[in-house]
């Protein structure tokens, strides 16, 4: 223990040779972030090195992330429709009328920071042809300015889509839509922290999208209820990344957020200009713990029913493979500041205090692999299974009796 603490020790004086220790810490896990006024390329360019949300520089010693971890994820049941949705930025099918609404958007960083000034709800439904998705944005002043698909929409005032079928953080789609209705869709096909890269030539090849403006778009004069986004998202192109490359079934998962971002503006001569010298706000349905929307593992959890939308309520099942995989992620980024700190991944599990892992009580038994350029940490998951993830921080599981997998 000694040693360990000498370890931890050592890391703390890093970072505080870094200039980073003076700083509290709220979160679970130890991570580099932002440096000021760099959010945008956190969110949406970002290596490892991260650049740090609102002015604010925040890191811990390793011995600080013994905390429990405060992520808990939000989940929300897709319910089928059997009558068409007309994709024009009105909500008014009867499916709609039937879906639920998520939860309220909360900040970003979680619920301990300041709530959304103004409320973003969404829905979801499903057919065989799409995945469906509303969502409703309260905005006193709607206002955009892209008009090029694939622009960096997150730039206006926009709604954002991130869906990882199966749940490993790589191979994940992104969808930005503003209330000009131009979108900008793109595969990620690993988290930046993990060395990207994000391809904005990807496109959703059907996708149909339409908003609705409660209000008048780009005028100043008058005050806005909000914009509606509607949306549906071809399953010919989703199933691209999903497991066994088809659309879901019946009570499988998928893990999916949204996002909101806003940003401030000023009237200019009667018209909107936004401003320079302010950060965005970000709002979202899963908490991301950092202004970084590529942490995947922080997406919420959609489950599909074959039940039409009002004609059932189908509770939501939690995977327990799933704590694991939280507490091998705090493993992962402990490696990550151990490679940080000591110029190669730890060896021993005891290196990464890895007994203070476990996640609300879930005993982790752990395994750990490291060759000089690479790790892979395992543990068994429930029901047969073991949980794996490696240091470009992929996450899966395989089947016990048969190692084998497709991975
Ligand atoms: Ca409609
Ligand atoms: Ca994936
Ligand atoms: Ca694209
Ligand atoms: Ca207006």
């Amino acid at each position: 223990m000694r040693r360990l603490r000498r370890i931890a020790l050592f890391i703390t004086l890093v970072i505080a040779s870094a200039g980073l220790a003076s700083c509290t810490w709220t979160g679970p896990e130890v991570s580099y972030f932002p440096l000021p006024g760099k959010d945008l390329e956190v969110l949406h360019s970002e290596s490892r090195s991260l650049p740090a949300a609102r002015g604010e520089r925040r890191s811990a010693p390793l011995e600080a992330t013994v905390a429990g971890d405060s992520f808990d994820p939000p989940s929300y049941v897709v319910y089928r429709t059997h009558a068409p949705i007309e994709v024009d930025g009105r909500l008014e099918e009867a499916g709609w009328a039937a879906a639920p609404y998520t939860a309220d958007f909360v900040d970003i960083e979680g619920r301990d920071r300041p709530s959304p000034r103004f409320r973003t709800r969404a829905k979801m439904l499903w057919d065989d042809e799409a995945l469906y998705v509303a969502a409703w944005l309260e905005e006193p002043d709607v206002w955009a300015t892209f008009t090029e698909r694939d622009a960096r929409i997150y730039q206006d005032n926009a709604f954002e889509v991130f869906i990882d079928p199966d749940g490993d953080t790589h191979n994940y789609y992104e969808l930005e839509i503003n209330a000009l209705e131009t979108v900008w869709d793109l595969i990620i096909i690993k988290p930046f922290r993990d060395g990207g890269p994000s391809i904005s030539a990807w496109d959703i090849r059907g996708l149909e999208a339409s908003v609705h403006v409660d209000g008048t778009l780009n005028d100043p004069t008058d005050t806005d209820e909000g914009w509606t986004v509607e949306m549906a998202l071809p399953w010919a192109v989703l199933k691209e990344a999903a497991p066994g490359r088809r659309p879901p079934r019946e009570g499988e998962q998928w893990r999916l957020n949204f996002a909101r971002s806003q940003w401030s503006a000023d009237v200019v001569d009667g018209a909107y200009r936004k401003k320079s010298d302010t950060a965005a706000d970000w709002w979202v349905w899963s908490q991301q713990e950092a202004v970084d929307m590529h942490r995947p593992e922080r997406f919420g959890y959609v489950q599909f029913a074959d039940a039409a939308a009002g004609q059932a309520t189908v509770p939501f099942v939690e995977d327990p493979d799933e704590r694991i995989k939280r507490a091998l992620r705090r493993l992962y980024y402990r490696q990550g500041d151990y490679r940080d700190a000591h110029g190669r991944y730890a060896e021993d599990l005891a290196e990464l205090l890895a007994g203070d892992a476990s996640v609300e009580g879930v005993a982790l038994e752990a395994e750990l692999r490291t060759t000089p350029t690479s790790y892979e940490i395992t543990a068994p998951g429930g029901e047969g299974t073991t949980v794996h993830i490696r240091h470009d921080g992929k996450v899966w599981t395989t089947d016990r009796k048969s190692p084998s997998d497709d991975h």
